[in-house]
C-alpha cells in the first residue's frame, strides 16, 4: 500500500515537473496587461456574413443554395433552425448601418450571396435586384464613412453548382472568376478591401470531410484535398483579374481569409510536440497559406504526410499536384493577410489509439493528437477554449512563416447560449485578445493593420443555429421587428476603438 502510496506520488511530481515545462514559453505570452495604442491608420470594424443575416431567402430572383438545401432539409441544425428569416437584413439594413455608426467602427465586413447576384452560373445572368440590394448597402455604408470590407464568397455556394460537380468540377473556375468579374465591376469603385473565400479549411473539411457543415457530405480522404485544390485556383483567378482589370482604377487589396488555431506544443520541452504543432499549423493554416503567400506549392511536410498515408495502390498521393504553371500562376496572389482567430489546441505526435479516433484521411494524415487544456475556460461554442495568448502566437506564427504580410484579423469573439445584455465575460475575452493583439503589434513588430470582431449582432451560427450567440448587439428571433439591442460589449468595443486601443491611464487626460 506504501508501495503504491509513493508511485503515485512519484508520478504527480513527475507530472507537475513537465506541466511547468510544458509552459515555459507559453508564460512569454501570458504577461500582464499591456498598456498601449494603435496608430490611426489601424481599423477596427465588425463582421456578418450573407446567410447568417439577411434572411429573404427566396426573394427577388435569389435561388437556392447549399445551407437552404440543408437547413430546409432538417435534421442537420439544431433544433432545425434555418435562415429563412435570420437578422432580416435584406429589409431592416439600415438597422445594421445605424449600429455600426453607433460603435464608430472603421470598417464592415460582410459577405455578398452568390445565389443572388449570378442564381445560376451555369448560364451567367446577372440578377439586377441583387446588385442593386448590395449597391445600396455598400453606397449607405460609405456615405456612413465606413469602409466595406467584402467577402465574395461565404459558404452558401449556389445548389446548382453543387449539383453539378461542385468544387470538384473545374468549370467552377471560370464560374467563379465570372461572379467576381460581376462584383468587381460593379461594387469595385466603392470597395477597398476584398476576400475572395472565407475560410476554405471550413468549406471542404467541415462541408466535404466530416459533414457537419453544408452539403452534409462525409469524404474526409479525398474530397477536403480535391475540392480545396479547385477553391485555391478559384481564388488565384479572382486576384488576378482584380490585379490586371481593376487594381488600377480602383486600388482596392484582395486576399482570402484563412481561419486557424494557434497550435502550441503540448510541451514545449519536447522536440517532438514543437515538431507536432508546427505540422498541424501547416496541416491546417499553411494548406492555403504556402501556396498562396510562399511558393505556389503545399508545404512539404503536408506532402509527405499525405503521400505516406495514401496507401493507393499506384503509389499516388490523395493530395493532388500543382503544375509548374500553376503553381507560378498562385503564388503572389495576395494583397494582405485575412485571419479568423478563436482559440487554441495543444499538439503532440498521434498515438495509436488517437489515430484510430479519427475518421482516416485529412486528420490521420496529420498524424498529430490535438487536445485542450482542461483548466482553460470554455464558451457555449465546443471548440471555442479561451486562450488570449493564442492570439500573439498566431500573429508571430505569420509574421515569421509569410514575410510579416500585412493581416488583417478579420475574425475574433466568443459566445454564449443566452445574449445576456450584460455579457461581462465577451468584455473580458475580447479585452485580453485585443490586448495580446496590441502586444504583437507593439512589442513583436508584427505587422497588424486591422481587428474585426464576430459579430456585430447575433445571428444564424450555421449547425448550432440561434443557440450560440457571438454578437454585440442582441437580437431577439422571436420578434418580427427584429431589433438590434447593444449589450454592455458593444458600449465597451465603442470606448476602445475611440481610444485606439488601451492608454496607459496615468496618462489620459
Ligand atoms: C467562423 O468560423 C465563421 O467564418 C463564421 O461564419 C462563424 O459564425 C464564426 O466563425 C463563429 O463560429 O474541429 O470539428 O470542432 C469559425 C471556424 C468553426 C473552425 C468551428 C473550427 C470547429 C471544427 N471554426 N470549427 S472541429
Amino acid at each position: 500500500m506504501l508501495q503504491l502510496k509513493m508511485l503515485v506520488l512519484f508520478f504527480m511530481v513527475v507530472s507537475s515537473v513537465f506541466r511547468c515545462s510544458a509552459t515555459a514559453d507559453q508564460r512569454d505570452f501570458t504577461d500582464a496587461f499591456y498598456y498601449g495604442v494603435l496608430p490611426d491608420s489601424f481599423t477596427w470594424g465588425v463582421s456578418t456574413a450573407a446567410y447568417q443575416i439577411e434572411g429573404a431567402w427566396n426573394e427577388d430572383g435569389k435561388s437556392e443554395h447549399i445551407w437552404d438545401r440543408f437547413c430546409h432539409e432538417g435534421g442537420h441544425v439544431d433544433r432545425n433552425h434555418t435562415g429563412d428569416v435570420a437578422c432580416d437584413s435584406y429589409h431592416k439594413w439600415r438597422d445594421d448601418i445605424t449600429i455600426l455608426k453607433e460603435l464608430g467602427v472603421k470598417h464592415y465586413r460582410f459577405s455578398l450571396s452568390w445565389s443572388r447576384i449570378v442564381p445560376d452560373p451555369t448560364t451567367g445572368v446577372v440578377n439586377q435586384a441583387g446588385v442593386d440590394f448590395y449597391l445600396n448597402l455598400i453606397t449607405a455604408v460609405k456615405q456612413a464613412g465606413i469602409e466595406p470590407l467584402v467577402t465574395l464568397f461565404h459558404w452558401d455556394l449556389p445548389q446548382i453548382l453543387e449539383d453539378n460537380g461542385s468544387w470538384g468540377n473545374e468549370t467552377i473556375i471560370q464560374q467563379y472568376k465570372h461572379y467576381a468579374d460581376v462584383a468587381f465591376s460593379h461594387f469595385g469603385h466603392l470597395v477597398k478591401y476584398w476576400l475572395t473565400f472565407n475560410e476554405p479549411w471550413v468549406v471542404t473539411w467541415q462541408g466535404y470531410g466530416i459533414g457537419d457543415y453544408a452539403p452534409g457530405i462525409k469524404q474526409p480522404a479525398t474530397l477536403p484535398y480535391l475540392y480545396a485544390h479547385n477553391i485555391i485556383k478559384c481564388h488565384a483567378q479572382a486576384w488576378h483579374l482584380y490585379d490586371t482589370t481593376y487594381r488600377a482604377r480602383f486600388n482596392g487589396m484582395v486576399s482570402i481569409t484563412l481561419n486557424t488555431d494557434f497550435f502550441a506544443p503540448k510541451n514545449s520541452s519536447k522536440p517532438e510536440d514543437v515538431e507536432a504543432a508546427e505540422r498541424a499549423a501547416q496541416f491546417s493554416v499553411g494548406w492555403f497559406a504556402h501556396p498562396i503567400y510562399v511558393d505556389g506549392d503545399y508545404p512539404q511536410v503536408m506532402k509527405d504526410y499525405v503521400q505516406r498515408n495514401s496507401n493507393t495502390i499506384d503509389g499516388s498521393s490523395r493530395l493532388p499536384k500543382f503544375t509548374v504553371s500553376e503553381k507560378l500562376f498562385i503564388k503572389g496572389t495576395f494583397d494582405y493577410f485575412g485571419l479568423n482567430h478563436y482559440s487554441t489546441s495543444l499538439c503532440e505526435p498521434a498515438d495509436a489509439a488517437y489515430q484510430a479516433s479519427v475518421p482516416k484521411g485529412y486528420l490521420g494524415d496529420m498524424e498529430v493528437k490535438l487536445t485542450r487544456d482542461p483548466k482553460w475556460r470554455k464558451a457555449a461554442s465546443s471548440y471555442l477554449y479561451y486562450v488570449p495568448w493564442g492570439m500573439r502566437g498566431i500573429l508571430n506564427f505569420i509574421r515569421t512563416h509569410y514575410n510579416n504580410t500585412p493581416v488583417i484579423v478579420t475574425e475574433n469573439g466568443v459566445t454564449d447560449h443566452n445574449g445576456t445584455l450584460h455579457d461581462s465575460f465577451r468584455i473580458d475575452y475580447l479585452r485580453s485578445y485585443m490586448n495580446e493583439l496590441i502586444k504583437a503589434v507593439l512589442i513583436d513588430k508584427c505587422n497588424v493593420i486591422g481587428y474585426t470582431v464576430w459579430s456585430i449582432m447575433d445571428n444564424f451560427e450555421w449547425a448550432r443555429g440561434y443557440t450560440e450567440k457571438f454578437g454585440l448587439y442582441y437580437v431577439d428571433f422571436d420578434n418580427p421587428q427584429r431589433p438590434r439591442v447593444a449589450k454592455q460589449s458593444a458600449m465597451f468595443y465603442k470606448g476602445v476603438i475611440a481610444d485606439r486601443g488601451f492608454p496607459d491611464p496615468g496618462i489620459i487626460g
